[in-house]
């Protein structure tokens, strides 16, 4: 069954601004630029007879395109202990509406989000549990911008595992017209 979720590409230019962060933390493992992204509704694995109708969903999730700035580290997990190091974007506000013009269309016919509570994050490092502090490395960077981006479009991706981490490959994108 493939494994889906909903989100948005990062431009290129803004995936080498953030890997610029790629420092030598402890137990990290940094996520490659092919696999940088948001999140915006994770629907886990889903019958493959399903993915039409999910996708016909998706059509329905009417938004105005609107623009993203990329700014600031954040970690979950605690800073000393952290689980996963991201990027954080700014204003949230469009983005949450079209995340929950989404998730409503998908849960109101059927379908079980797992990211109820949403955090807009890019995942740039996953932590292994000997992980050491991310303080140093937050603090350096509260607001550091590193783009912006303009979303027209959001993306169905499939995620697969691979040797370096999941492979994200994108099966249909949705243009953003109000
Ligand atoms: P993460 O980067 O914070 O781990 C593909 O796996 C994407 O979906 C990743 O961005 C991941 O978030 C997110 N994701 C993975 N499993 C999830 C889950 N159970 N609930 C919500 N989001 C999940």
């Amino acid at each position: 069954m493939p494994r889906l979720f909903f989100g948005l590409e990062i431009p290129g230019a803004i995936k080498s601004e953030l890997l610029r962060m790629k420092t030598d933390l402890a137990g990290a493992r940094w996520q490659q630029a092919n696999q940088l992204h948001l999140t915006l509704a994770f629907l886990g694995e889903i019958e493959a007879s399903r993915v039409p109708y999910v996708q016909s969903l998706a059509r329905e999730a009417h938004h105005s395109p609107f623009e993203l700035r990329v700014q600031g580290l954040g970690c979950f997990g605690r800073t000393e202990k952290p689980k996963i190091l991201w990027a954080g974007v700014t204003p949230e506000t469009e983005l949450r509406a079209l995340q929950q013009r989404l998730a409503s269309e998908l849960t109101d016919n059927g379908f079980e989000l797992q990211n109820r509570s949403f955090k807009p994050h890019i995942t740039l490092s996953r932590f292994r549990a000997n992980a050491g502090s991310v303080a140093p490395l937050l603090d350096r960077h509260p607001d550091t911008p590193f783009g912006s981006l303009a979303v027209h479009e959001f993306v169905l991706f499939e995620s697969n595992p691979g040797p370096q981490g999941s492979v994200y490959t994108v099966l249909e994108r949705y243009p953003l017209t109000g």
